[in-house]
């Protein structure tokens, strides 16, 4: 009934269209809000769940296709969970990525000061939602801890080259786009998603 053989991604961001593209099954049509000359929604909710929610309910109420948005970000311990929901605009405001991690880390030092052990505990966040054009929604989250180190490695996106997933001895931006793919905070969001969905698929 609701079989999906197209599928809208709702984010502007390329790095997570990639990856999102390449989890979903090849036989399935992927389509970008850009293709779509399709503007971003106001991210107004309070947690990644609300608002992957708001993406896949804005995205395919306008384009009347099945859709599956991501809100994502990394989730610093010794910063009260900051940047959280705020990981892009942090980026925005500072300027770049570049300068954001920068900034993570003058703060993260900041809160270290005079502590005998420096916490420099984090996790990356996902909430996936795909969203049927008759309003059925389905939501997952996927987490991956991990410690925060000085930038590394040229992969990836956004804040990659600071996260080192744990049990692993590099960053995310120094791992092959592969590697990372098959264990981040996105692909776990999708493996239980994907346990879900996987009879719409043809
Ligand atoms: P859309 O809203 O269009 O999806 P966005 O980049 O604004 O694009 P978010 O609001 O979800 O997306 O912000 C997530 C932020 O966290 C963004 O700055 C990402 O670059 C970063 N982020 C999320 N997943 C990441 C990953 O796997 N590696 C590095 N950075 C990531």
């Amino acid at each position: 009934m609701y079989k999906i053989d197209k599928i809208l991604i709702g984010t502007h961001n390329k790095g997570k269209f990639k990856e999102i593209s390449d989890l979903l099954p090849k036989t399935i049509k992927k389509i970008s809000p850009s293709e779509l000359n399709m503007e971003s929604p106001e991210e107004s909710g309070k947690s990644f769940l609300q608002n992957s929610e708001i993406k896949a309910d804005f995205f395919c109420k306008k384009s009347h296709l099945t859709t599956l948005s991501d809100d994502s970000g990394l989730e610093i311990d010794c910063l009260a969970g900051k940047p959280g929901i705020f990981s892009s605009r942090w980026a925005k405001e500072f300027g770049s990525f570049n300068n954001a991690m920068f900034e993570i880390l003058k703060k993260i030092n900041k809160a270290n000061q005079n502590k005998k052990q420096k916490n420099t505990k984090a996790k990356f966040v996902c909430s996936l939602t795909i969203q049927w054009p008759n309003g059925k929604k389905i939501s997952e989250i996927g987490e991956i801890e991990g410690n925060i180190s000085p930038p590394k490695g040229n992969n990836g996106f956004g804040y990659d080259p600071i996260f080192i997933p744990q049990g692993y001895l590099k960053t995310f931006a120094e791992m092959n786009y592969k590697e990372k793919l098959l264990i981040d905070h996105r692909y776990i969001a999708y493996k239980k998603l994907e346990k879900k969905i996987k009879i719409y698929f043809q």
